[in-house]
Order: structure tokens, then C-alpha cells, then sequence
């Protein structure tokens, strides 16, 4: 199987992330070049990166699908938790990360250009990331990882995502997304030390070196 991926696409790191923690060694890494040009919805109608090649012709698209997809055939390393209550924490974090960080974060990519900012759309989608700040920071827990004691979706989908926070955001001139949530904000900071984080987080680093050199 090939996973379509890029090094600075945040759903692509977060399933990378899903698997080096489960230590899946028969995937490869690979772009199509359709992608670069702009037709890679030739190759998956959706369109977008992540898209997991199954076999040639059978792609699946969209990180979350892909995730579940990966937990079921690999079941070994489970990352969704060991009971009911554990998954649906999991997943909730894991859908606040998606749909209210990271979709909001996208749609606001526009307004990162002073020149053409329209103030008031920027300003509706900082609300909304402030919102699902909010969100996150009621439902995170308060040790090493979101939920529980282990490493799960729920990190897999918050590393890329406020890594997001961090480096995007700022850049719309509106406050940083964690500084009024203190338990998101030291969870970043005891994350990065987890070995699998660094590894995604640097390969967004350097995707996003080559995106400020011209090089990707
Ligand atoms: N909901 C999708 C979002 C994927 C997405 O937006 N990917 C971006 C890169 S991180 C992309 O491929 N953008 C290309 C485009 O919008 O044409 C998922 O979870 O996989």
C-alpha cells in the first residue's frame, strides 16, 4: 500500500504519526505527481492528501477514514483506546482537532495575505478556532498524552493540529490559539518530547523550510 502524503500536510502527519506508532512497515510514502499539478482529483475525486492506495485504482480518501481503515486491518497497537468511554474520548478530541482547529485554520489560510485580508472573515474564523480551543481545553486530559496514559488517535490528530495553532495562526495577527487554554498549552509542551511527535513535527518543519525556500 502507498499513503499520498506530504511532508507539511497536517492530516498526512496525522496519519504517519498513527503509522509509526503502530509500527507499520508495509506502506510506503509517496506524492502523485497530479497532485503538484493540480489534477489530483484524477486520482482521487476528492482531491486532497491524504489518500491511502489500497491497490492500483482503489484509493481511500480522508485521514479519519483512513485511520479507522488502518485500525481495522492492523489491529495490533490499538490507538483508539481500551474501552467504549476511552474511544469516544479519543474520538472527540480527535473530531475537535479535525473540524474545529483544523478546518477553521484552512479556511482562514486566505487572510494570511495583509495585502488582500478582508478583517471580518478573518475574524470569523479566529472566533471559531477560539471556540474549539475552549472545547479542547475541557476535554484534554492533564498528563503526558490527550487521553489516558498511552499515545492514541486523539495525539495523532492534536500534534499536527496545534502545530497549526502555533505557526499559522499568529501569522493571521490575532492572539495565539493556546494562550488562554493553560492544559492544551502544557500538553503541547510535554508532547514534543514524545519521540513519535518529534518525528512528525520535524518532517512539518522541513516541509515547511522547503515551502519558504521554493524547493517543494
Ligand atoms: N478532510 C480531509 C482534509 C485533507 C486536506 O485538506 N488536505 C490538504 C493538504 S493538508 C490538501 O490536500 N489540499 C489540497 C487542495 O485543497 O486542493 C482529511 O481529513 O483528509
Amino acid at each position: 500500500m502507498k499513503l499520498h502524503t506530504a511532508d507539511l500536510s497536517p492530516y498526512s502527519a496525522k496519519v504517519r504519526m498513527q503509522i509509526y506508532a503502530k509500527r507499520i512497515t508495509d506502506i510506503s510514502f509517496d506524492l502523485d505527481p497530479s497532485f503538484r499539478q493540480g489534477k489530483f482529483s484524477d486520482f482521487s475525486p476528492i482531491g486532497r492528501i491524504p489518500a491511502l492506495e489500497i491497490a492500483e485504482g482503489n484509493v481511500i480518501p480522508e485521514s479519519e477514514v483512513i485511520a479507522e481503515y488502518l485500525e481495522e486491518i492492523y489491529p495490533e497497537h490499538s490507538m483508539l483506546g481500551a474501552d467504549a468511554e476511552v474511544r469516544a474520548q479519543v474520538r472527540t478530541i480527535s473530531r475537535i482537532a479535525d473540524i474545529y482547529l483544523m478546518n477553521n485554520i484552512f479556511m482562514a489560510l486566505p487572510q494570511l495575505n495583509r495585502k488582500t485580508r478582508v478583517d471580518a472573515v478573518r475574524d470569523v474564523f479566529a472566533a471559531q478556532i477560539t471556540r474549539g480551543m475552549g472545547a479542547l481545553e475541557r476535554h484534554i486530559g492533564d498528563g503526558e498524552f490527550a487521553v489516558g496514559d498511552t499515545l492514541t488517535m486523539a495525539d495523532c490528530t492534536l500534534v499536527p493540529a496545534l502545530w497549526m495553532c502555533q505557526h499559522t495562526v499568529p501569522r493571521l495577527d490575532v492572539p495565539a490559539p493556546m494562550d488562554d487554554s493553560p492544559k492544551v498549552a502544557a500538553y503541547w509542551q510535554k508532547i514534543q518530547e514524545n519521540d513519535i511527535a518529534a518525528k512528525v513535527i520535524a518532517e512539518m518543519n522541513r516541509g515547511m523550510q522547503a515551502r519558504l525556500d521554493g524547493t517543494e
